[in-house]
């Protein structure tokens, strides 16, 4: 029997089968985990719909996060149809794109800014207090999506770095807060990957080529390796672990120095 048997589980964040929580999706789906999925909008319900039917999820639930109607909608959904929920994973994030090139300061309107955060950082906020009525009692486990940028300045990352900094203290505070009812709040930082989130931001092939060659495993995550640790991370393996983010990044960000691999085999 597979370790998340008997677990309920929403996934907010599925958008193409290249997505991140789609990694995550296919792995607590084959450890026996019940999936719960949203879209924000009926193109990418086009897309999901599919890839939930292919796991056996029930239908697709409408979610744009920064709805707050659309949030009081899916909790009273899955109150009404299943009456408790025991995972919910938040891959979700969004600047707007002309905040993502550039420098920093000249990219960086209040507007951007104040999407980045809300989209970001707040939709984790909101879930997790739609969710925890439904944990009450049941070892619930929330788990986010970071990226290096929280801790580090990344070129072009620019206003996203902010809000993933929000994200990661976001985890920390809802750790404290919802840990006294036997709710566990936690993040994998991911090293780079390409998804839809990345299509189209300048550069990113190298990025991922230069990650590649620095990391001490020499070379990129892919969703199955984020996916195998978020099924960790959501179980009940993990019951001593809060408030964490956990690097899936190949060790990337613990070297300090790296020197081109010439004699490497
Ligand atoms: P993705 O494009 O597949 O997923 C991003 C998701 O955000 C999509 O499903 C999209 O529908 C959703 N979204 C955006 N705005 C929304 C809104 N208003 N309401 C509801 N949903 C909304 O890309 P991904 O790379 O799988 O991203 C998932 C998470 O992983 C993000 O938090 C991202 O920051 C994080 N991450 C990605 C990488 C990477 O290199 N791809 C690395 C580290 C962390
Ligand atoms: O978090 C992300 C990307 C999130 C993202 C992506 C987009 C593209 C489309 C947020 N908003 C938008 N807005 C859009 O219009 N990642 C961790 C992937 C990523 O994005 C980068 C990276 C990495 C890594 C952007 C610049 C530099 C590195």
């Amino acid at each position: 029997m597979g370790f998340l048997a008997g677990k309920r589980a929403l996934i907010v964040g599925v958008a193409t089968e290249r997505s991140i929580a789609w990694g995550i999706a296919q792995v607590m789906h084959r450890e026996g985990a019940q999936l719960i999925f949203t879209v924000p909008n009926d193109k990418l319900r086009e897309r999901v719909e599919p890839l939930a039917a292919s796991v056996g999820a029930g239908p697709v639930l409408s979610l744009d996060v920064t709805s707050d109607a659309e949030l009081d909608a899916v909790f009273a959904t899955i109150t009404r149809e299943h009456g408790s929920l025991d995972a919910l994973v938040h891959a979700v994030a969004f600047a707007p794109r002309e905040a993502l090139a550039g420098g920093f300061a000249e990219s960086t309107s209040r507007e951007a800014f104040r999407i980045a955060h809300d989209v970001s950082s707040y939709s984790l906020t909101a879930l997790a207090r739609g969710a925890a009525p439904l944990m009450a009692g049941r070892a619930g486990s929330i788990l986010t999506l970071s990226y290096l940028g929280a801790v580090r300045s990344i070129p072009s990352y620019n206003v996203m770095g902010l809000a993933k900094a929000s994200l990661e203290a976001n985890v920390r505070f809802l750790a404290a807060d919802l840990g006294p009812k036997g709710i566990r709040v936690n993040g994998i930082s991911a090293g780079p990957i390409k998804t839809l989130a990345a299509a189209g931001i300048a550069g990113f092939r190298k990025m991922l080529s230069r990650v590649a060659e620095v990391a001490p495993l020499r070379r990129n995550v892919t969703p199955e390796d984020v996916g195998n640790a978020a099924a960790f991370l959501l179980s009940d393996l993990s019951a001593g672990i809060t408030g964490e983010i956990l690097y899936v990044d190949g060790g990337f960000n613990t070297v300090g120095m790296s020197f081109p691999a010439e004699a490497e085999s």
